[in-house]
């Protein structure tokens, strides 16, 4: 490959949760990176060497590569060797919305000149980047672009699907092994050349809907998994059998790997995707809808245990307080899409016979509707809410939790939705 063929500036449209770190693990290996964003602030703040996300050690990255000049942000594109689109393609009323990647496509499209690359990182049903090139091809008339079969093209399009578990994104970002699938082999070679410059984990060449389809197939594995440890729960209740001591026993058989229970499964990732195949092959994908249909029903469940247990308190002359224990959708992370703690605390505040103390270390202020409640209020330090509470909900197992002793647990009901102290 000649030096002229060599990727040196990289434009990443969408500065998220994995644009954001996409365009700074490039910058830390030498690239000029563009960051691109709608948000003006979010722009500004990147280019103050700030971050609008909260992912460990990528405040100090940011913060470097932006003080060498390495990475810029801006609101539009600009010229650049590769463009990656990391967008969001939300789930509304039974279909992707693909808006926000057609949009970033056509705001690539003037930019393109021979020997680009664009790939597509978000999550997307299969055929959407065949359909991202055909406006590609349609914006840019005087550019040739790929299909099958068609191998010559000025402009390489592929899919490359993320893979990163939040919290540990600057580790998997580098050392994941990546799908790569080009629209034609050439395009998979020169995305390949794009993934090699910061991933050290292998990256294995597809077509571009079988690229598509396993991003969608392993975050559908995952809820499925976990619909099981969920319905499992459910089964032990009933049974009288300890769930975690259960699944742990069955995970000591060598084939065997069962996730954990919880109050039900949030994101914007595992709670989503499983939708995407649903909406393409509806009638042959009965078990991943009804994995989905399990876990959405999880935080009714507890909703149950939570109202018997304050039911149970008011028979007894004492008007509960309630504490809740988290508000993210996972543990150690301040994201509360989807979250199935932040639905439960939403119903709980929503009864007028108890009061609620909510702990959730990510949270500086309560989110809204929540914070409208007057009976509803946000305790920073845990133990003061388990201290002051008659029930006590374990929804969201961070760290900062461990160090709850058991004995302030003493003469509390308690409903551990996460086995901290099962
Ligand atoms: N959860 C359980 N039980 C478990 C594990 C998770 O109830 O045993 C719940 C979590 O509490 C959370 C939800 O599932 O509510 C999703 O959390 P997660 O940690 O399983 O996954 P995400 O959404 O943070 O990230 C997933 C990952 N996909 C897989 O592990 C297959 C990640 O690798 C993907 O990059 C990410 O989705 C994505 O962006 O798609």
């Amino acid at each position: 490959m000649s030096d002229n063929n060599k990727l040196k500036t990289i434009c990443v449209i969408g500065l998220g949760y994995i644009g954001l770190p996409t365009a700074v693990v490039l910058a830390s290996r030498g690239m000029s990176v563009i960051g691109v964003d709608v948000n003006k602030d979010v722009v500004a703040k990147i280019n103050r060497g700030e971050i609008h996300i909260v992912e460990p050690d990528l405040d100090a990255v940011t913060a470097r590569v932006v003080q060498n000049k390495l990475l810029c942000a801006a609101t539009a594109p600009m010229a650049a060797d590769a463009f990656v689109i990391a967008v969001p393609t939300p789930f509304h009323d039974g279909k992707a919305d693909l808006s926000y990647v057609h949009a970033a496509a056509a705001s690539v499209a003037p930019m393109l000149k021979a020997g680009d690359l664009v790939v597509l990182e978000s999550t997307s049903p299969p055929g959407t980047t065949e359909g991202i090139t055909a406006q590609l091809a349609k914006l840019r008339p005087d550019l040739s672009f790929p299909s099958v079969g068609n191998d010559t093209c000025d402009i390489h399009v592929a899919y490359c699907p993320e893979r990163v578990l939040p919290g540990r994104v600057l580790i998997e970002l580098v050392e994941n092994d990546r799908v790569i699938g080009g629209m034609t082999p050439q395009c998979s070679a020169r995305a390949e050349e794009l993934y090699r410059i910061f991933c050290t984990g292998s990256l294995l060449k597809t077509g571009v809907r079988t690229a598509e389809m396993c991003k969608l197939t392993e975050n559908s594995f995952r809820d499925i998994n976990i619909a099981f440890a969920n319905e499992l729960s459910v089964i032990c209740d009933k049974l009288d059998i300890n769930v975690w001591e259960l699944i742990r026993l069955a995970n000591h058989h060598p084939r065997v790997n069962i996730l954990q229970p919880g109050p039900g499964v949030g994101g914007h990732c595992i709670a989503v995707d499983p939708w995407f195949i649903v909406a393409a092959a509806p009638t042959a994908s009965r078990l991943i809808r009804t994995a989905r249909e399990v876990n959405d029903d999880k935080p009714s469940y507890v909703l149950e245990k939570i109202r018997s247990a304050v039911a149970g308190a008011r028979s007894a002359g004492t008007q509960a307080k309630v504490a809740l224990l988290g508000l993210a959708f996972k543990p150690d992370v301040d994201d509360f899409r989807e979250s199935p703690a932040l639905r439960i605390a939403q119903v709980v505040a929503g009864w007028n016979d108890c009061t609620v103390l909510i702990s959730e270390p990510h949270a500086q202020t309560l989110p809204c509707p929540l914070a409208s409640y007057k009976h509803v209020r946000l305790v920073s330090d845990a133990s003061v809410a388990i201290r002051d509470a008659h029930i006590v909900v374990m929804l969201v197992n961070h760290r900062v939790y461990n160090k709850i002793p058991r004995e302030a647990l003493k003469d509390k009901a308690v409903i551990d939705t996460r086995g901290v102290w099962s």
